[in-house]
C-alpha cells in the first residue's frame, strides 16, 4: 500500500468512523487485502483448504498476469516445492501438491509486493523441518519473551480457538515455517495430559491447512509426574511403555503430530543420566514411541555443569562420543554457540563432530541477549555468519527461538518482526543473504511510498545491516560474553559475582579480567578449547596474533597494552568499540529520522522511542563496562572517547536494570566530547 493510498483511506476511514486501516503492526509483511488490479487466478479443481488458502490470498494481493495453479507430477520438487514457468496459455504455478501451491503462491506476491519482475524459477526448502520454539508456559508467561503474554490461550481451549492462530499460521506459512513448539523446553508434564492434548489438537487443526505440524516440549519425568511411575528410566520397560501409549494417545487425535522436543539434564531439568542413562538412549527411547507414527525427536545438547572447567566445552564432551548412537528419528538440536545465544560466538565446535548423527541448529529469534524488544538488532547477519562457518547442508533441520506474544504487532519491537521474517526465509534457503531478505521485508512492513528517496530507504536498510553489529559493540565487542545482570539478561553487569552462586551464571567467570589483560584463554595453554575445532581453525584460534579480533577475548586472555591490528593496544581498542557501539545508535536514530515523513507516524513514534532507550541503553553499557575493566587496566579513556559522566558506584546502584539509569543529556555528552 503506498503513502496516497494510505492517506485517502484514513482519510475514509476518518470520514466513515471505521479504524481498520490504522497502522498497529498486526498485518506483518502481509497484506491487508487492498487488491484493486485483481488478474484472473485459476486453481485446481479440488478446492483443498490449503488451496482454498493459496487463492484467497492470491485474490487478495496479486497484480500480475494471469496465473494458473496446478498439481504436475515433478520428482525434484518434493512435498513442498514449486515450480513457476510460462507455457502457451501464461503464467503457472505448479507443485506437487497443495501446500507447494501455497509456498508457491506467497513467493509470487513476496516478488508482487517488492516490485520485482516474476521470476521464472523452481525451489524447494533446504530442511524439511523447519520449526519455531515457544518457550511459553501454561501459564501465559513466556520465557525470554518480550511481547506480552503468550498467544496461546489454555484457559479458553478447547471450546473457544482464537482467531490469531490462523492469523499466526498464515505468517509462519508466508516464509515457509512448518513446524511449531508449543511450550517450552522447560516443560510442565501437564502439556501431555488428556486434557491439554485436547487443547492442543485444536491448534494443529488450525495449523493444518497451513503445512504446519504441532510438537511438544515433553518432560523426561512425565511418566512419574503424569503417569504415577516410580521412575523414568528410560531402560526400564514400563516406561518405554508409557511413552507409547502417550505417542498412540497422541497420534489418534493428531495425525500428523511432528513429535517431541527434549531439555535434558539441563539447568535442572530431568533427564536420563538421572538414572545413569545417556543422552542416546533417552532420545532413543522416546524416538521409538514416535517412529511408528512417523514422528521425531529433537533432542536438545544444551548442557553444562558448575563442576567442570570450561563451559564452552561441555557439550562437546558430552555429546560427541555418543556420535552414530541415536536412532534415525532424532536429530540433536545444537545452539548456534557454544555457551548461550550472546550477541556473538564462535560457532559452536559440536556441528561437524558427529557425521553419523543427525544435528539441527537452535538460533534465538526472541532478544533475550540483544535488548529484548527495546533494541533494534536484525539477526540475519548473525545467522548468515553462522552459515560461513558452519555448511548449511550438513544440517538435517533448523529451528528459531520465537519473539512471537500477544502484542498487537506480535514482536512487541515493530523492527522485529524482520527477525521472524528472516528466519523463515533463512530456514527456507539458507544462501540468502540479509540483504536479500531485509530487500523483502522492508517494503512489505514499512509501506513507505514508492517514490521514497533512495538515499532514505539505503539509510534504513543500513540501519537494520549495522544494527547486530553496534549491538555487539556496546554491549560486548573483540568476543567478551555474558557481562549481562543477572537474571534479566538485559543491562551490564560485569562486577556481577554474587557470594555462594553459580560461578559460570557470573560474568567475571566469563571475563577474567585482572591487572593482567582480559578474556578467557581457552587456547592450548588455558582450557584448550580451540582442540575441539578442525584442526586448522583450531590453529588458528590458538594463536593471538591470528586469532580473529572479533573473537580474540573469547579464545585469549589478552594483556592490556597487545597492540591490535589497529595499531591500537586493547585497552583503546576496547574504549574505541565501545564508542564505535554509542555511535552507530546514534547513527540509526539520524537514518529513522530521516525516514519521518514517509513512515506511517504511528509506526514511526513507536520506533524512535525505542532508539532512545537504545542510545541510553548504549551509553549506559559503555560506561558500566569501560569504568570497570578501567579498574584492572589501569588505563585512561583515550581522548577520542567520550568519558563516562556516571561513577562506577552510580552504575552499580541501578538493581533493577532496566528503567532508571539516568541517561546523560546530548548537551553533556557533547560537552565531554
Ligand atoms: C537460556 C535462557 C533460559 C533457557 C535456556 C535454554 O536464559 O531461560 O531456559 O537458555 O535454552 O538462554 O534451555
Amino acid at each position: 500500500m503506498n503513502k496516497l493510498k494510505s492517506l485517502i483511506l484514513a482519510v475514509t476511514a476518518i470520514l466513515t468512523g471505521s479504524t481498520a486501516w490504522a497502522y498497529d503492526g498486526s498485518c506483518l509483511w502481509l497484506s491487508g487485502g487492498d487488491n484493486d488490479n485483481q488478474a484472473v487466478i485459476t486453481v485446481p479443481k479440488s478446492k483443498s483448504p490449503t488451496v482454498a488458502i493459496a487463492a484467497e490470498e492470491l485474490n487478495k494481493a496479486w497484480h500480475g498476469e494471469p496465473l494458473r495453479l496446478e498439481i504436475k507430477r515433478d520428482k525434484n520438487l518434493g512435498n513442498e516445492g514449486f515450480r513457476v514457468y510460462r507455457d502457451k496459455k501464461g503464467l503457472v504455478l505448479s507443485a506437487n501438491n497443495d501446500l507447494g501451491l501455497l509456498y508457491g503462491s506467497y513467493a509470487l506476491l513476496r516478488d508482487n509486493a517488492a516490485g520485482k519482475a516474476i521470476a521464472l524459477r523452481e525451489e524447494i526448502p533446504a530442511y524439511n523441518v523447519r520449526v519455531l520454539n515457544h518457550w511459553d508456559n501454561l501459564d501465559g508467561t513466556i520465557e525470554r519473551g518480550y511481547a506480552g503474554h503468550s498467544i496461546w490461550n489454555w484457559n479458553e481451549l478447547p471450546d473457544v480457538v482464537s482467531p490469531r492462530y490462523r492469523e499466526y499460521a498464515r505468517a509462519n506459512a508466508s516464509v515457509g515455517i512448518n513446524g511449531v513448539v508449543l511450550n517450552n523446553v522447560n516443560a510442565s508434564s501437564k502439556i501431555l495430559s488428556a486434557e491439554y492434548l485436547a487443547k492442543v489438537a485444536k491448534i494443529a487443526d488450525v495449523f493444518r491447512p497451513y503445512g504446519i505440524k504441532v510438537y511438544l516440549s515433553a518432560n523426561f519425568a512425565a511418566p512419574m509426574q503424569l503417569g504415577g511411575l516410580k521412575t523414568a528410566d528410560p531402560l526400564v520397560p514400563e516406561v518405554a511403555a508409557w511413552w507409547k501409549a502417550k505417542a498412540d494417545e497422541i497420534y489418534k487425535l493428531i495425525p500428523d503430530f511432528g513429535g517431541f522436543l527434549v531439555k535434558a539434564n539441563s539447568e535442572g531439568q530431568p533427564g536420563p543420566c538421572d538414572f545413569d542413562r545417556t543422552h542416546a538412549e533417552g532420545a532413543n527411547m522416546m524416538a521409538r514411541a514416535l517412529k511408528p507414527h512417523g514422528g521425531i525427536v529433537m533432542w536438545r545438547a544444551f548442557v553444562y555443569s558448575p563442576a567442570d572447567a570450561d563451559r564452552a566445552k561441555q557439550a562437546y564432551i558430552e555429546f560427541q562420543p555418543l556420535d552414530g548412537k541415536f536412532d534415525d528419528n532424532v536429530i540433536v538440536q545444537i545452539k548456534n554457540g557454544p555457551i548461550d545465544f550472546q550477541p556473538r560466538e564462535p560457532y559452536s565446535p559440536l556441528f561437524g563432530a558427529m557425521p553419523q548423527t543427525d544435528q539441527m541448529v537452535e538460533f534465538q529469534v526472541t532478544q533475550e541477549y540483544l535488548g529484548h524488544s527495546n533494541h533494534i538488532a536484525y539477526l540475519a547477519p548473525m545467522w548468515t555468519e553462522f552459515f560461513d562457518y558452519v555448511s548449511p547442508s550438513s544440517l538435517k533441520a533448523i529451528a528459531g527461538v520465537a519473539n512471537v506474544g500477544n502484542d498487537t504487532n506480535w514482536t512487541g519491537h515493530p523492527m522485529a518482526q524482520a527477525n521472524w521474517y528472516a528466519f523463515g526465509r533463512l530456514a527456507w534457503n539458507p544462501q540468502l543473504s540479509s540483504e536479500e531478505i531485509i530487500d523483502e521485508w522492508m517494503p512489505m512492513t514499512l509501506n513507505y511510498p514508492e517514490n521514497t528517496p533512495k538515499e532514505v530507504t539505503d539509510g534504513l536498510k543500513k540501519m537494520m545491516l549495522n544494527s547486530r553489529e553496534a549491538v555487539v559493540d556496546y554491549m560486548m565487542p573483540l568476543g567478551l560474553h555474558h557481562l549481562f545482570a543477572f537474571g534479566h539478561h538485559y543491562g551490564p553487569e560485569p562486577w556481577c559475582d554474587i557470594k555462594g552462586g553459580r560461578p559460570d551464571w557470573m560474568p567475571p567467570y566469563y571475563h577474567r579480567a585482572d591487572s593482567a589483560g582480559l578474556g578467557f584463554n581457552r587456547s592450548s595453554s588455558g582450557s584448550n578449547a580451540v582442540a575441539q575445532y578442525p584442526a586448522q581453525l583450531a590453529k588458528k584460534l590458538d594463536n593471538i596474533n591470528t586469532c580473529p579480533e572479533e573473537f580474540i577475548l573469547w579464545f585469549h586472555h589478552v594483556p592490556w597494552d597487545f597492540k591490535m591490528k589497529s595499531g591500537a593496544t586493547l585497552w583503546q581498542e576496547l574504549c574505541n568499540r565501545y564508542q564505535s557501539g554509542v555511535e552507530s545508535v546514534e547513527t540509526m536514530q539520524r537514518q529513522w529520522t530521516a525516514a519521518k515523513p514517509y513512515i506511517d507516524p504511528e509506526l514511526w513514534n513507536d520506533v524512535n522511542e525505542r532508539l532512545m532507550t537504545q542510545a541510553r541503553d548504549a551509553n549506559w553499557w559503555k560506561e558500566g563496562c569501560l569504568l570497570y575493566f578501567q579498574q584492572f587496566s589501569g588505563m585512561p579513556i583515550p581522548d577520542n572517547v567520550t568519558p563516562p559522566v556516571h561513577t562506577l558506584d552510580q552504575l552499580k546502584g541501578i538493581k533493577l536494570g532496566i528503567s532508571n539509569y539516568e541517561c546523560p543529556t546530548p548537551e553533556l555528552l557533547n560537552s565531554k566530547r
